[in-house]
């Protein structure tokens, strides 16, 4: 190697053969400092023209700001032409085949408890209900009292009642939808018809058609000269619709302190036809709700004149119709969230 320092066009050719190697960010920011930086070689050359005789220096000068600028533009080029190489690279790397069938996601459904009590409420829309919520959570006053039902009276053992330490005030955990039947009288004036979609509660002993926590649909309609046969229509209509005109429909006389006269409806139970099974404790028949003209006093203790107004109510176990609708011999399948049982209800969507 001479001692003399390099001529431009030697500096170009090592140059660019360097820049041609840079083949990432990194190796060009490095090419960059050592050819075109402070003290890269193109400045140390630029140096040392002071070195040269005075009548090569002008001429050398040219050379090297030209070949600065060459080398700016090759500079740009290379760093364009490697990003794009870059890029190029990544869209291979990260190629999605578009082609590739979806990953079905599973899709929950409706519960049947939640079907049932919305197709219920549906027909009832269509006979001239309007669907109305109210406390889980429930003083004992509505529960029991207002509808006539006071402490220390017999008929309160026969909602066994799960009540909450509440110091003062009675309260449970409402044992059925009536105390909505009252709560609905006083906060509107008659003509009422209404249906209370809601949990209830009970410190019952559970078997195949007992929960100790289950769902009912309250009714309500009061009116001047409404009349039981308003009731049996109403519900036999109900009925007919639900189950088709197949399914039997049997009324009986029935106790609550809150009707008079108090009535039961039972649906012919579907697994034995009616000859009596275990479903149906033998009796033929599976009891589906409690019904009745509202007693006088419930009437006027909720603001209504029983000599003016009359209506009757009823209270209806959405699990039990759960059942006789599919034919589900076991109201604890409901509650044990066993996905094979749940699926075959998945028909509907939320
Ligand atoms: C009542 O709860 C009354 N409130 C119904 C009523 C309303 C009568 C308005 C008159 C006027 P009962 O305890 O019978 O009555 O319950 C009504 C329905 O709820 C029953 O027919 C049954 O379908 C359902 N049911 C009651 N207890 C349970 C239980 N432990 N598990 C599942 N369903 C039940």
């Amino acid at each position: 190697m001479s001692g003399s320092p390099p001529t431009a066009s030697e500096l170009r050719s090592q140059a660019l053969d360097a820049l041609g190697q840079a083949s990432n960010q990194d190796e060009l920011s490095d090419w960059h400092r050592d050819v075109l930086g402070r003290q890269g070689s193109l400045g140390q050359a630029l140096r040392n023209i002071g070195q040269l005789p005075k009548e090569e220096r002008r001429d050398a000068g040219q050379a090297l700001n030209q070949l600065r600028q060459e080398l700016e533009t090759a500079f740009n080029d290379r760093q364009d032409q490697v990003r794009a190489d870059a890029l190029d690279a990544r869209l291979v790397d990260e190629r999605i085949d578009v082609t590739l069938p979806g990953r079905t996601q599973p899709m929950g459904g409706l519960h049947p408890l939640t079907q049932m009590q919305r197709e219920a409420l549906d027909v009832f829309a269509h006979l001239g209900f309007q669907t109305v919520e109210g406390p889980e959570v429930e003083y004992g006053y509505y529960s029991f009292d207002m509808l006539n039902i006071p402490k220390d009276h017999p008929a309160r053992d026969v909602w066994d009642t799960i009540f909450i330490d509440s110091g003062e005030k009675e309260i449970t955990l409402r044992p059925h939808t009536s105390p909505m039947q009252v709560r609905t009288m006083l906060a509107q004036d008659p003509p009422v018809r209404v249906v209370v979609p809601g949990r209830c509660y009970r410190y019952e002993a559970q078997d195949a058609t007992h929960e100790w926590h289950f769902q009912q649909i309250e009714g309500l309609a009061v009116d001047k000269h409404i009349t039981l046969a308003d009731l049996k229509g109403t519900l036999a209509e109900f009925a007919r619709q639900i189950f088709g005109a197949a399914r039997q429909v049997r009324f009986r006389c029935d106790y609550f302190p809150f009707v008079e006269p108090g009535v039961d409806l039972s649906i012919d139970c579907p697994f034995c036809d009616g000859s009596g099974c275990r479903v149906c404790s033998n009796s033929g028949w599976i009891e589906i709700l409690g019904a009745g003209m509202v007693h006088p006093n419930v009437l006027e203790w909720s603001g209504y004149d029983p000599e003016i107004y009359s209506g009757w109510a009823f209270g209806m176990g959405i699990d039990r119709l759960t059942m006789l609708r599919y034919g589900i011999n076991d109201i604890r399948s409901f509650y044990q969230n066993d996905l094979r049982f749940l699926r075959q209800f998945q028909r509907a969507r939320i």
